[in-house]
């Protein structure tokens, strides 16, 4: 059975994961450059399991014969109004002075790009960095002037600080100390609390400090598109960017070859030049998932116990409609939505 017959296949299968039954066993891809057989389009896939109800947003558009850069551009709108997600948008746990900061970039099928960084007050900095890249002769915003173009193109300035966040950023003040794999206790425990109620799945502690979304889609066409958005680390510097709003780290789509994303400590991200190198590696042949893992793998070998304790996942799409993620830490879940397989959630493999 070649990848994409091994892919179809696993889509079908009762045991991937449903919403409600997040503690299926993982999944696995076998490692084949070989893409011979028909295509999987349209699909969606993004980082982390509760953007389920994003892919949902997208795939509204791609299934109606939309555009893959319209579907990730609603996708990811759809966690960043959401107040519970503290890693994007509205709600997102705010930098050490309190101020939520928020990064976001979109790269559609013909290398168009645009991102916004540290960009404050604004509920969709998704649709900021859309307008970057098709009203502008840039290609990157930041602050301040991100900030004025988008109150000039009609976006309303609103306090993205709920009092949730706000009342952890006050918590986190008590102690002050900046982990970005490791959030305080204190507020490990009452997201682990949250999240536990809402769903049978155990999250791993490690991971309540990571659930930005990077979103990659094929239309119907076969046209590749995709969307990062986040308000970056927890408690972070006022100023730092992450991975998430820099073409070829946190995003990259190549319209020949696949498309990439990823999500956990942007600086380990940046370093490699992350969704492109896995891109780059889709390129020379490798599935998926075994470029991520070769990502994954070259983050450790340039940063050993560095980056060890760490968590980065990334997770690609390929032209064939071939998915897989890998991860440094377990953990890491992706959702995918296509035709015959549905909506469904994975954990991806990770190091040993
Ligand atoms: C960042 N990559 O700012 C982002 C954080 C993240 O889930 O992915 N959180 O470094």
């Amino acid at each position: 059975m070649d990848e994409h017959s091994i892919n179809k296949h696993m889509l079908n299968r009762r045991k991937f994961l449903q919403l409600s039954a997040l503690t299926a066993p993982l999944v696995s891809f076998k490692n084949s450059g070989d893409f011979s057989g028909e295509v999987i389009k349209p699909i969606v896939v993004s980082t982390w399991a509760q953007n389920i109800k994003a892919n949902a947003a997208a795939w509204k558009i791609l299934q109606t014969n939309g555009r893959a850069l319209d579907a990730v551009e609603a996708g990811v709108k759809v966690p960043e109004a959401d107040p519970a997600d503290v890693s994007v948008g509205y709600g997102g746990l705010p930098d050490r002075d309190g101020k939520v900061t928020l990064d976001a970039c979109i790269m559609d099928e013909f290398a168009n790009i645009g991102a916004v960084m540290a960009l404050e007050y604004i509920m969709h900095p998704i649709s900021v960095a859309r307008l970057v890249m098709e009203e502008t002769p840039h290609v990157q915003l930041v602050g301040e002037g991100a900030l004025q173009f988008a109150l000039a193109n009609g976006f309303e300035k609103t306090n993205l600080l709920t009092p949730k966040s706000e009342k952890k950023w006050r918590d986190w003040l008590k102690i002050s100390k900046y982990d970005p794999m490791t959030t305080p206790d204190i507020i490990k425990e009452k997201d682990k609390q949250t999240l536990n109620n809402e769903s049978s799945y155990q999250w791993p502690v490690a991971m309540l400090n990571h659930d930005t979304i990077g979103m990659v889609a094929m239309d119907k066409k076969g046209n590749l598109s995709g969307a990062c958005t986040t308000s970056g680390l927890a408690f972070k510097m006022h100023g730092r960017v992450g991975d998430s709003p820099i073409i070829g780290a946190g995003l990259f789509v190549d319209n020949e070859i696949g498309a990439a994303t990823s999500s956990g400590v942007g600086e380990e991200v940046v370093r490699i030049c992350g969704s492109h190198t896995v891109v780059e590696l889709m390129r020379h042949g490798y599935s998926p998932e075994m470029a991520c893992k070769k990502a994954i793998e070259r983050i450790i070998k340039v940063r050993g116990d560095k980056a060890r304790n760490l968590e980065v996942g990334f997770l690609a799409l390929n032209k064939k409609g071939q998915f897989g993620g890998y991860s440094i830490q377990k953990g890491f879940t992706y959702c995918v939505q296509t035709n015959d397989g549905g909506s469904k959630v994975f954990e991806s493999k990770h190091l040993p």
